[in-house]
Parts: C-alpha cells; structure tokens; sequence
C-alpha cells in the first residue's frame, strides 16, 4: 500500500493550487446552481422561492469530490500536455461533468446557446434534470462523454476499452464506492488483465470513497484500509491514498500523487518527444477544438474529457 505523498511535498506551486482551488469552488458553484436554480445564477438578490426548482433530482454528495478531481486532472494535463480522457462513474455525477465543461468552454462549443455569461448561466441551471432539458446524469450531450451515467457499473470496462482502443491514451476512470458494488464494476476490475502495460494506452483508476451510494453506506468506505488495499492489491492493481477534508491539504496530497502516479506510468511507457517532461508532444481531449486529428476529435467526442488515475 502506497501513502499520499507528504502533504508538504512540493509538486505544483502555491499559485497553481489557488487556482485550483479557485476552479474547484467555481465548478461547486455552477453544479449546486444547476441542482437547486430556476433563476437569479448569480444569487444578485436575495432568494425567493420562485428562484428554486420545484422539484429536485439529482444530489449533491458525489459532486464535490468529482469536481476536485477534475481540477486537478485540468492541471496535470495542461501541465504534461496529456492526450487523456476522463470518465465519470458515480450515479448522478451530471452536475460535475457539466459544470466543468462549462468552465472549460466546450459545453458552450457544443451547445452555443449555452452562453457563457449571466443568460448563458441561467439557461444551463434551469435544463439540468428539468423536463427538455439535461439529464441528472451523464449523458451523450455533455461533450466527450462515452459512459452513459444512468446505468451504473460500466465506467472501467469503457476505460479499459478506451486504453485498448488507443494506445497514446490516458483514460482517467472515476468510479463511484456504489458503483463499485454493481456486478460489472465489481468484474471490471480484473481487465487490467487484458491490458498490455507497455503497449496499450494506460488506465488510472479512482475509487470515489464518499462513503455513500445517495443516502445508502457504502461498504468500500468501511472496510478498514488494510483490507481495501489488499483487495486491490489482489487484482493486480498499486493503490494509492489520498483522503482528509482539510482542502488546502488534500489539494496539496492530490497534486503530488497525481504526479507521482503519472511519473510512475511515463516509467511503464517512455515515450519519445521534445516537450518538457516524460510525455510526448500529444493534445488533451479537454481541450475542444485542439485536437490533432479526425480520429482523435471523433474519440474525444465520444469521452467525456477530463482527466485522473493508475495503472
Ligand atoms: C445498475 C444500477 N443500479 C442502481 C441504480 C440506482 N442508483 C443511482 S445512483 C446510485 C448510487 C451510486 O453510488 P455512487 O456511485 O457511490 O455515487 P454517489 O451516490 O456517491 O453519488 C444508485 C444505486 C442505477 N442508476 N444503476
Ligand atoms: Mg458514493
């Protein structure tokens, strides 16, 4: 069992964690809007019942967790100039995806009537999981996404399909605790099986240990760790933790794991290249609009671009 790096270890810069942090607020911001607002995005006046949506679906308790994985895979990525892929499991994981795609700009590629401004903002709280609108979960509308969210279970056999599909690809899997007690996450763990390490793409696998399927334990959570990371370990799998409440430190453990994870993977696949760092000169699926071929745009479309993980 691997610890998270010394919270003290330096692996992005103070100024870099702020604007993660600074991303990660931003996108709790824009996922509770969408739950909870019909109007008023910027909260301009003081709420009135007319500004709520009558009925809510769709929860809160995934949401954080996800955005701050997705804003530090925003930067290892930019950083190390990733072609990678993020694919969110957890059930009801919609506002997450969406609000990062909306930071990033490609929701509002996709959907231009989705401005990005108060109207734009107005327009993307009031469709989430509202009749005409979006759904509560991950679906084909957000931008890149390939792992339909309403079904659970099937988030690492679409990684690894991913991986096996390409092999100058990172594929970042975020699985939900409840996910992970469905039968085809709970199978889906032996497909590192299948896997060539050196010559097919990489998979990094994150375990969302909330603690809770909705309002339900989930028992991944409760094991003690000893136990989680033998079971882990027993698939073939290295784990890593990464767990607190305290943001300033858990941005700071999660920055160092992200890279010692990634170092350790440029290890497996040392790739050619001329960029700073181990990786090869290859685009972001993130970033709409940057990618390099036919091919690549038409994966990316397909993935729910983001970015985290292990081999
Ligand atoms: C196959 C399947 N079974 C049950 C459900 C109902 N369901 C929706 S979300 C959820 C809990 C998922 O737990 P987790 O992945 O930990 O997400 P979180 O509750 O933490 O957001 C369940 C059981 C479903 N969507 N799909
Ligand atoms: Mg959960």
């Amino acid at each position: 069992m691997i610890h998270a790096r010394d919270a003290d270890t330096r692996s992005a810069s103070d100024e870099e964690l702020d604007r993660i942090d600074a991303w990660w607020r931003a996108a709790n911001y824009l996922s509770v809007g969408q739950i909870y607002l019909l109007d008023d995005p910027l909260l301009r006046e003081p709420l009135r019942p007319e500004h709520l949506k009558p009925r809510l679906l769709g929860h809160w308790g995934t949401t954080p967790g996800l955005n701050f994985i997705y804003a530090h895979l925003e930067r290892v990525i930019t950083a190390r100039d990733l072609n990678a892929i993020c694919i969110v499991g957890p059930g009801h994981g919609g506002p997450a995806a969406v609000a990062n795609a909306y930071l990033e700009g490609t929701y509002s590629e996709l959907h231009p009537e989705v401005t990005r401004d108060e109207d734009g903002m107005r327009r993307l709280f009031r469709q989430f999981s509202f009749p005409g609108g979006i759904g509560s979960h991950v679906t084909a509308e957000v931008p890149g996404s390939i792992n339909e969210g309403g079904e659970l279970g099937y988030s690492l056999a679409h990684a690894y399909g991913a991986a096996l599909d390409d092999p100058e690809l990172i594929v970042f899997s975020i699985v939900g605790d409840g996910e992970a007690e469905t039968g085809a996450l709970a199978a889906s763990w032996h497909s590192n099986k299948f896997l060539d390490p050196k010559g097919d793409g990489a998979v990094v696998r994150i375990l969302h240990l909330n603690g809770y399927k909705i309002a339900g334990p989930a028992f991944l959570a409760r094991i003690p760790r000893q136990e989680l990371a033998a079971l882990l370990e027993g698939y073939g799998h290295r784990p890593y933790f990464v767990e607190g409440s305290d943001p300033e430190v858990m941005h700071r453990q999660m920055a160092a794991t992200l890279d010692e994870v990634l170092d350790d993977i440029s290890r497996i696949q040392p790739r050619g290249g001329t960029l700073p760092g181990p990786w090869s000169p290859r685009r972001s699926s993130c970033h709409a609009g940057e990618r390099e071929s036919p091919a690549s745009r038409a994966r990316g479309a397909g993935a729910h671009r983001s970015r985290a993980g292990s081999r």
